[in-house]
């Protein structure tokens, strides 16, 4: 029986893959080298610093920790100054709806995202209200494909891991899921998420019988 629903933030609530794209485009443009949309497709739910060392890797570049810390913030400013003016058309479509069905059957909903930045933009766009417990980038030590995140986040809601489905639209997000000995709904293509028990364009195509389905 499923009694919690886990949300990857940045690909499934909200597409903020764009501002990330912008900011570090930006950072490889002053540090010489082109940085392109295919490029940013390898940093979909890889932490910061982990995608500050491949945008180097693309650019052929070696800094050191400190200079690595610098060029983060930097890239940070520029992402938050970004995602600060987001409006709330831009939560995917379903995402509001498909939280809103849970909580009203009363399926938990969790947040389970390696954005340090992730309060930022549900606070912008809202969204706050609709998960019962948030786990975020501040809250781990380890990235995805661990499962911590999905962990703490069914540890939070004090529901068991085979209770849980997560929502994700990363490879790495889906192996975490798996990992956490959880179910998992992969969110864009099944070229990339073949893994997932089941895999859907947007959460505009997710309803509770497909999450009874997942038993
Ligand atoms: P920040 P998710 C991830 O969010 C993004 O997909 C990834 O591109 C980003 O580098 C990571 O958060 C860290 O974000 O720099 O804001 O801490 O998909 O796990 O919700
Ligand atoms: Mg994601």
């Amino acid at each position: 029986m499923i009694k919690a629903c886990l949300f990857d933030l940045d690909g499934v609530i909200v597409d903020t893959a764009k501002y990330h794209y912008i900011a570090w485009k930006e950072l490889a443009a002053e540090l010489g080298f082109e940085f392109t949309e295919k490029d940013n497709e390898r940093l979909k739910g890889v932490s910061r610093m982990a995608s500050l060392d491949i945008l180097l890797s693309i650019g052929g570049i070696t800094k050191t920790e400190k200079e690595k810390d610098l060029l983060a913030q930097r890239k940070n400013e520029r992402y938050v100054s970004l995602i600060s003016q987001m409006e709330a058309d831009e939560i995917l479509p379903g995402a509001k709806e498909f939280l809103t069905a849970c909580r009203k059957t009363g399926i938990a909903t969790a947040l389970g995202s390696a954005s340090k930045n992730a309060m930022i933009i549900l606070e912008r766009l809202k969204l706050n209200d609709l998960f019962d417990v948030i786990i975020d980038g501040t809250h781990t030590t380890k990235a995805k494909p661990d499962p911590e995140v999905f962990l703490l986040g069914a540890a939070a809601l004090r529901v068991e891991p085979e209770h849980c489905v997560v929502f994700e639209d990363a490879e790495a997000g889906i192996e975490a899921a798996l990992a956490a000995g959880m179910k998992c709904v992969g969110i864009g293509s099944s070229e990339v998420l073949g893994k997932a028990n089941l895999v859907i364009a947007g959460l505009h195509q997710m309803s509770l019988e497909k999450l009874k389905d997942l038993q």
